[in-house]
């Protein structure tokens, strides 16, 4: 069996949430083979460094639970949100997790799919993919991550306030993928079925792309009372609710 989550948005501010996803890998993954975080994990993700640091040790106890979850067997794979795009490869290592690019396909002895975080589609949210195709550079990336830890949490915390006050005034169908974005991606991915989340609209679609009925799977996010993963037992896909 696989599992999805994604859109966790974990931080020591919300400790239901951490506790939801605690029980999570201690309890239902277990019995997973693979589990897939598909962005989104964290609130925010400064950089890798923030594993070590000594007055905040929220990241590294999340990392650790993830650890003992590959180490008890079930793979563990993670895709970058738009949170926490800046995971990198000690946190790899740290947790045992494979880095995912997004999209990735995966393919499994009897069905097709495509995954990724979602925000890529959202293409009429001009500013966002502005603000994304600037910090998903590697330059941008190696400049920022050279700037001193708490400078770069108080960045995060900036960000966040912007854009939460962003999304206020922003219309509904910018904050959603673009059906033609989402057309022209199930075509180039063959078809496959798409299980993404960053819109928080949980939701199956069904899109008819040139005659051909394609899935699209939207994840729920997580609150401080309630998460939700997508099981595919090898021949459907079933939401769970997790308490
Ligand atoms: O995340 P969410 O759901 O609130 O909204 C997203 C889009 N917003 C974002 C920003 C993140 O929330 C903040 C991430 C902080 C953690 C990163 C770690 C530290 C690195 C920081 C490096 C910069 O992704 C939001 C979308 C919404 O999804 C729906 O799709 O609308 O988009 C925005 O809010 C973007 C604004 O519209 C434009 C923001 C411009 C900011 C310009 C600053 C330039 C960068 C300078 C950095 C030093
Ligand atoms: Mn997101």
């Amino acid at each position: 069996m696989i599992l999805f989550i994604s859109d966790l948005h974990l931080a020591p501010q919300a400790p239901g949430v951490a506790r939801l996803f605690l029980d999570f890998l201690g309890g239902r993954a277990r019995a997973a083979e693979h589990l897939f975080i598909l962005g989104d994990l964290f609130e925010a993700w400064p950089g890798d460094d923030c594993l070590d640091d000594a007055r905040d040790s929220f990241a590294a106890e999340i990392v650790a639970a993830l650890r003992l979850l590959v180490t008890a067997g079930i793979g563990v794979s993670v895709m970058h949100g738009n949170r926490d795009f800046l995971l990198g490869e000690v946190f790899a290592a740290r947790s045992g997790a494979r880095l995912l690019p997004d999209p990735h396909v995966l393919s499994l002895p009897t069905w097709q799919f495509v995954l990724s975080h979602g925000d890529a589609l959202c293409t009429d949210d001009h500013e966002y993919q502005s603000f994304r195709s600037l910090v998903r550079r590697a330059e941008w990336q190696a400049a920022f991550l050279a700037r001193p830890l708490a400078e770069r949490r108080a960045v995060a915390v900036a960000l966040r306030q912007k854009s939460e006050s962003a999304k206020r005034d922003k219309a509904e169908y910018l904050m959603d993928v673009n059906p033609g974005t989402t057309d022209d991606f199930l075509r180039a991915h063959g078809y496959a079925s798409l299980i993404h989340g960053h819109t928080h609209r949980p939701a199956t679609h069904d899109h008819l792309v040139d005659g051909i009925h394609v899935e699209r799977w939207v994840l729920a996010d997580w609150t401080e009372t309630q998460g939700e993963c997508l099981c595919w037992n090898g021949s459907n896909l079933t939401r769970e609710r997790l308490r």
